[in-house]
C-alpha cells in the first residue's frame, strides 16, 4: 500500500495544553506505518463554542501514513484516551483533541468520519497552521487553504514561541 499524506489538528485547553499537543506529536510520531513529516508552531485561540473555559491552544501536525483513515482515526482516539481525554460537552473544555482535517484527496462521509473535518473553512485556529505547514494545500474541492484562510472569520491567534509554551495558569 502508499503511503498517504494526511493532516491532523491538535488542541487542548486543560492540564498545561502545550505540553499535552507536544505529548500528541510525539506519539502520532511513534505510530506504526507513519511518519511525522512536520509539525506546524502552536497558537493560543479564544474558545468556539461555549466560552466559559479556559483559551486553547491548537496546531497541527503533517503525517505520511499507510493507516487507513479507519485505523487512523482508532489511533487518535487511542491517544486522546491516553490524554485522559473524558466526552462531557460537546464543544467544551478537553484535555486532547485530535481531528483528521485532511486525508489526502479524499472525502469521507460515514457514521464515525467526516473528511475534510465539517469545521475546518470555520476555524482560524485549523487554517493557519495548515497554511503554515503546505503553504500550497488545497480540500479535495479545489478550494485552497490560503483563499479560506482569507474568508474565515478571525478569532485572535496569538502564535507561541517555544519559551512562552509554558503552562497557562489553572482556569
Ligand atoms: N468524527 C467525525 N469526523 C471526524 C474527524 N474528521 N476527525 C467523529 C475526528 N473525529 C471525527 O468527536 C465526536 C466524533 O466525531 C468522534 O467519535 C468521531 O467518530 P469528539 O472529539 O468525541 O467530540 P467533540 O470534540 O465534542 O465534538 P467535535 O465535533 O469533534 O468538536 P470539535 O469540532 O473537535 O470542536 N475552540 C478553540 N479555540 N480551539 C479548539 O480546538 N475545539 C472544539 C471542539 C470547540 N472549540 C474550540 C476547539
Ligand atoms: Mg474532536
Amino acid at each position: 500500500m502508499t503511503a498517504t499524506d494526511v493532516f491532523i489538528g491538535l488542541g487542548s485547553n486543560q492540564a498545561d495544553p502545550s505540553a499535552q499537543l507536544a505529548g500528541a506529536v510525539a506519539r502520532l510520531a511513534a505510530l506504526s506505518e507513519t511518519e511525522l513529516v512536520a509539525q506546524s508552531p502552536f497558537y493560543r485561540s479564544k474558545p468556539v463554542g461555549p466560552q466559559d473555559q479556559p483559551d486553547f491552544v491548537n496546531g497541527a501536525a503533517w503525517l505520511r501514513t499507510e493507516l487507513s483513515a479507519l485505523e487512523l482515526l482508532d489511533q487518535l482516539q487511542a491517544i486522546e484516551q491516553a490524554h485522559g481525554r473524558e466526552r462531557i460537552q460537546h464543544w467544551g473544555p478537553r484535555t486532547l483533541d485530535l481531528d483528521l482535517l485532511l486525508y489526502g484527496n479524499e472525502t469521507i462521509a460515514s457514521e464515525r468520519l467526516t473528511v475534510p473535518h465539517a469545521e475546518l473553512a470555520n476555524r482560524d485556529f485549523v487554517l493557519q497552521p495548515l497554511l503554515d505547514l503546505e503553504p500550497g494545500l488545497a480540500l479535495p474541492d479545489g478550494r485552497t487553504i490560503a483563499q479560506l484562510r482569507q474568508q474565515c472569520p478571525d478569532n485572535n491567534l496569538q502564535k507561541l514561541n517555544p519559551v512562552e509554551r509554558a503552562p497557562f495558569p489553572p482556569g
